[in-house]
């Protein structure tokens, strides 16, 4: 290697590592497409061994990296098959949360479908049960799950802030997924598991799934529902380009959007006039083709009009990316600096679904940060 290629690769790694050290907010990571890829293949050489499924097939759609929309779908039918049944569901949830914790991730909202399976004997709620349960199993970080945890653990509190702690802090939030494929009453039960949950961590609704089945009238009444209650709503808009369902996901108004993908320009209008939140998920959307390529990214556009909006994985394992890594696309992509990325996972902060006692916290965090990397 010549001087200036080992400085070129120097300050590649660099910047890598100062993207890993930032502190960051996911907002939106989907459980079951943040699964290690290791522990898909682990899971699926079980149900292989059992005959359940055949291996080889599965394993080579496991590790293949390039992913259309409708293929994405397809494998979540998959994953569920080697995820849900309780054990399961709680060990990938203890991972997905420690691997979000290594890359620095110091509050992370991590979205799921309750799913009834009779078979396994799975109820919404025993789903649900088996997530939290995971989340109490984390090993190597400590998970603050409930608020009254941080009002009333100062020192908690203080290894969130200390950098160099030996023991990590996360605070980990719950947003219940309505699938697209559910019936009104299905989405309706997620939405009354939520409030019954609100006081373990559950704070939020989402609406996602396949973007190509459903109608926004079937999931309506749930979602009104959920804002009578007062839940905060999360809703994937634009991953297509359905006109009408776009239209009415903005004059619902939801408290934040994932995606935004296919808007034409008087919805594109719409939505900065809005000011909602966005939840960019750059690498699941050049992947999947809702953005052309990671340059012509429409996160260029909001970022230029101060439009809020966070960065965010989408399914980690599933389109092989990091939190760490979304970042590092963003300042090689669009050139911004340390201190305008540093902004970026700050501001974040300021869209979680959470209480003011944990936005005061991470507003801590980021004033401690900001000494340590700038
Ligand atoms: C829409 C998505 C998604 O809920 O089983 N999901 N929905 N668009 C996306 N972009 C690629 N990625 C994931 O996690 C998997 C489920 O999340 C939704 C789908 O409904 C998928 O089945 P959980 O933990």
């Amino acid at each position: 290697m010549d001087t200036e290629t080992e400085r070129k690769a120097a300050s590649i790694e660099e910047m890598r590592e100062w993207c890993v050290a930032l502190p960051k907010v996911e907002l939106h990571a989907h459980l079951n497409g943040s699964v290690r890829n290791s522990t898909l293949l682990e899971l699926a050489k079980q149900l292989g061994d059992k005959g359940v499924i055949v291996f080889e097939d599965v394993k080579d759609v496991i590790m293949k990296s390039d992913r259309s929309l409708p293929e994405c779908f397809k494998l979540f039918d998959l994953f569920h098959i080697l995820t849900t049944d309780h054990d399961t569901v709680t060990r990938v949830a203890k991972e997905v949360v420690e691997d979000f914790a290594a890359e620095n991730v110091v509050y992370l909202e991590i979205r799921t479908t309750p799913k009834n399976n009779e078979a396994k004997g799975m109820t919404k709620r025993s789903y649900m049960d088996a997530v939290i349960k995971g989340l109490k199993e984390v090993e190597g970080v400590d998970v603050a799950l409930f608020d009254s945890n941080f009002r009333t653990n100062e020192t908690l509190n203080s290894k969130l802030l200390d950098g160099d702690a030996k023991k990590k802090k996360i605070y980990v939030r719950l947003l219940l997924s309505i699938d697209r494929r559910e019936t009104t009453s299905a989405a309706m039960d997620t939405v009354n598991l939520a409030m019954e949950m609100k006081d373990q961590g559950v704070i939020g609704i989402d609406l996602s799934g396949n973007p190509v089945v459903g109608e926004w009238e079937t999931y309506l009444p749930a979602l009104q529902h959920a804002k009578n209650l007062g839940i905060p709503i999360t809703i994937h808009c634009g991953e297509v380009a359905n006109r009408k369902e776009i239209q009415a996901v903005l004059d619902f108004f939801p408290q934040r959007l994932g995606h935004v993908c296919c808007l034409n320009d008087v919805e594109w209008e719409k939505l900065k006039s809005l000011m909602i939140p966005v939840e960019i998920c750059l690498t699941s959307n050049v992947m999947t083709g809702g953005a052309p390529s990671l340059e012509l990214h429409h996160f260029a556009d909001l970022y230029n009009a101060k439009h809020p909006l966070s960065l965010c994985t989408d399914d980690s394992g599933l389109f092989s990316t990091s939190l760490s890594n979304e970042y590092y696309l963003v300042a090689t992509t669009f050139g911004l600096s340390k201190s305008e990325l540093f902004q970026l996972a700050q501001d974040a902060a300021q869209f979680v679904f959470a209480d003011d006692v944990v936005k005061k916290s991470l507003k801590e965090v980021f004033k401690h940060a900001e000494k340590r990397l700038l």
